[in-house]
């Protein structure tokens, strides 16, 4: 039996790196069965042991428990969840500034299933060279608020190596996933922090401002100074799987304290008397669109 790490997976076949090798593998049926709730029962990060067969191929015969992972609601009517990857040291959600716009309901959807399956999160808002002189302030708030919470936030733009150090600087050594909305610039970034990667990029149609959907699986490639970055296709929505109403406010750190002021330990933060989260909103505390986000999150939980 070999160990190796999944590093790309198209549905049907995986990439399977063991040692210096790469082996397409494939995955016995077995698995699908145990994994009802699951669409992708093998994600790019994951740990795994193979049999070879006589043509070079592998076949996957045991899942090694995951560190941690990233998962979020299966789309296109599907059920259940999609595990984007696996065995993190950090994630990024990226955003850019313009082209697309910022979304920050989608930073803290993110934030929040990152809180929920323990992996390490911060932010990048990238093509930092379109921002306006209006934007400074705007990106001095975000940047002040994450920052507040515990989460890095780092401000890049391609065209800027010096932006991309301290981004750099967090990367090596480790495994990182970039995730984010299509056309914000999670290819470039790689590209740019290693030269020798030159992956497909896409525009960004300057009539929606979306971008194309470019990359279309998740791929984890080595850098050169030490450490690898799990390149994902952009996402329209974060969906959250698996989150209950009465625990949503756990996965908000400024929420921790003021919920153990709440008269009932189900208290959902909205209606409820004697809320903690609530008084604690009305004092300032806790920031508008955080708490925006928080009501927006459970209404799409609670249905
Ligand atoms: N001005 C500017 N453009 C950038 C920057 N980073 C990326 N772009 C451009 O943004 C477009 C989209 O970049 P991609 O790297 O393909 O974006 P992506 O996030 O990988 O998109 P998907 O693979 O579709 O999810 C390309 O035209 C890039 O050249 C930046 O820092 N500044
Ligand atoms: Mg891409
Ligand atoms: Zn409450």
């Amino acid at each position: 039996m070999i160990k190796g790490r999944v590093i790309q997976s198209t549905g049907s076949w995986y990439k399977v790196k063991a040692n210096a090798e790469l082996i397409e593998s494939r995955l016995p049926g077995r698995f699908r069965l145990n994994e009802k709730e699951v669409t992708n029962p093998i994600a790019v990060g994951d740990w795994v042991d193979i049999s070879m067969n006589d043509d070079g191929t592998g076949t996957i015969e045991e899942i090694e428990e995951r560190r941690n992972y990233i998962t979020r609601q299966a789309t296109h009517g599907r059920r259940g969840e999609h595990v984007l990857v696996s065995n993190l040291d950090r994630a990024f959600v990226v955003q850019s500034i313009r082209k697309p716009k910022m979304k920050e309901g989608f930073i803290d959807r993110f934030l929040v299933t990152c809180e929920a399956y323990e992996v390490e999160a911060s932010i990048i808002i990238n093509k930092l060279d379109l921002a306006t002189k209006n934007d400074a302030k705007y990106l001095e708030e975000v940047r002040d608020l994450y920052e507040s919470l515990g989460y890095r936030v780092f401000t890049t733009s391609i065209l800027d190596s010096d932006s991309l150090k301290p981004l750099k600087d967090v990367i090596a050594g480790n495994t990182t996933a970039f995730v984010g909305p299509s056309g914000v610039g999670k290819t470039s970034l790689l590209n740019t922090i290693d030269p020798n990667y030159s992956e497909k990029v896409g525009e960004v149609s300057s009539y929606s401002d979306k971008g194309k959907h470019t990359t279309t699986f998740a791929k984890l490639i080595e850098i050169e100074n030490g450490g690898f970055i799990v390149d994902t296709p952009g996402i329209r929505e974060f969906g959250l799987f698996n989150i209950e109403p009465w625990e949503l406010s756990l996965y908000f750190p400024e929420m921790l304290e003021p919920r153990q002021q709440c008269k009932f330990n189900t208290c959902t933060h909205i209606h409820e008397p004697n809320c903690g989260v609530v008084a604690a909103f009305e004092e300032g505390l806790i920031d508008a669109n955080r708490y925006n986000s928080y009501i927006n999150m459970l209404e799409s939980i609670e249905d």
